[in-house]
């Protein structure tokens, strides 16, 4: 099988890439990336190293390169990680987030019709049902729950899930939607809030936590939510919805209590800055239905995860300060400009 990867030199989509071709030799895996300044190539060093994994560098938004990569390629499955995904940047400009998240997903919806592909899988959050009262901890999203945005991040990945449902409906493509509560774990990149607090600990920096640092996330490891997308595309049903997340809700500042407890530093890093604008109060997931429907449960518990994590932060620093340095930018062009498996289609 051929699978198209969107948005695997990312945080989640690399982590995935990584768990197919673990779980999966047998299948193709092709990524393709337009490489923002979430991309990072060097993320997939290890894939690169493999016959049946090939990257292509493109935009989702672009129609012409997106159609001539669905031709050359010749997808089975594609699974839609491409995103702007940073809330912060999108109060600040949240035009990208439309370009990429909305019309981005409409190219790759009419890709998928013009090239018949058994199944498009779209990654969404549990950011479109909006937040929970921080006072009603009975209260869950299940995939019932309406549509309710706070951010343009959100906003404009709804839209993409309104999209997605519209192409199943009228032309009948063959999609499913998950929708997970916050990832952590490898390759997050350092403007989030686990790895960031992680890095100014180390640099003794101050961690900055936004407003009391009360708002409630539901925090997944990354493995756990490649592991349900792999099921929803080989198993799910057409046409269906799927929440993903462990129970694991955290209050933040208990979040960056853990990492300064498991570093070795004082309490009093934590400076308490101005809120997120429209800041989001509770997120908790239901995963009842992708329990009962396919069998998935979370293997990584929180006290595991998060310690796993951070002994990945400080035996990977190479990998965190190119970012911070900024040199990852230039890695792509100095590794891999002239090698014949890496491809690019565009007008970038
Ligand atoms: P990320 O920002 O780490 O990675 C996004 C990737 O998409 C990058 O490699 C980037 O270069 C690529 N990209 C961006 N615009 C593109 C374009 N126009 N064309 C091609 N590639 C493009 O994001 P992430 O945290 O890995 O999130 C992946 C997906 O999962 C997103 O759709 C996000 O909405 C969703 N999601 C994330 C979380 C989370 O906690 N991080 C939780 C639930 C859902
Ligand atoms: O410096 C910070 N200080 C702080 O208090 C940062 C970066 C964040 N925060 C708070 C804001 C949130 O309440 O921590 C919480 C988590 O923030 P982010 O890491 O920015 O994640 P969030 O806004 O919850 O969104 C994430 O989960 C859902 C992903 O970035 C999205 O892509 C995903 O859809």
């Amino acid at each position: 099988m051929n699978i198209l990867v969107t948005g695997g030199a990312g945080f989640i989509g690399s982590n995935f890439i990584y768990y197919e071709l673990k779980n999966h030799p047998a299948d193709n895996i092709i990524c393709l990336d337009k490489l923002t300044y979430a991309g990072n190539l060097q993320t997939l060093d290890r894939a690169m190293k493999k016959d049946h994994f090939k990257f292509i560098r493109a935009d989702i938004a672009d129609r012409r390169a997106v159609y001539r990569i669905f031709e050359t390629e010749k997808p089975d499955i594609v699974v839609n990680f491409a995103a702007e995904s940073h809330v912060d940047r999108s109060i600040e400009n949240p035009e990208i987030f439309l370009q990429t998240n909305v019309i981005g997903t409409s190219v790759l919806l009419d890709a998928c019709r013009k090239y018949s592909i058994d199944r498009y899988h779209q990654v969404s959050t549990d950011e479109v049902y909006g937040d929970l009262p921080l006072d009603r901890p009975d209260l869950f999203f299940t995939e019932e729950t309406p549509l309710h945005t706070s951010s343009p991040y959100s906003a404009s990945k709804a839209s993409a899930d309104l999209l997605v449902m519209a192409y199943h409906r009228t032309y009948k493509l063959p999609t499913t939607i998950s929708r997970c509560s916050n990832n952590y774990g490898p390759y997050h990149f350092p403007e989030k809030l686990i790895p960031l607090m992680i890095i100014n600990a180390l640099a003794d920096k101050k961690l900055p936590v936004y407003g009391t640092g009360e708002n409630v996330r539901d925090w997944l490891y990354v493995e756990d939510h490649c592991a349900a997308i792999d099921l929803i595309i080989r198993k799910g049903r057409p046409g269906e919805v799927y929440n993903i997340g462990g129970h694991n809700e955290r209050r933040n500042i208990d979040v960056v209590k853990t990492i300064l407890a498991a570093l070795g530093k004082p309490e009093s890093l934590i400076e308490h800055v101005a809120d997120r604008k429209g800041h989001d109060r509770r997120y908790a997931i239901d995963p009842t239905k992708i329990h009962d429907a396919l069998g998935w449960l979370p293997e990584t518990k929180f006290e595991d995860g998060i310690q796993r994590t951070i002994q990945w932060y400080l035996d990977n620093r190479a990998w965190w300060e190119a970012i911070i340095s900024g040199d990852y930018q230039n890695y792509y062009e100095k590794m891999y400009g002239n090698r014949p498996r890496l491809m690019e289609y565009s007008t970038l």
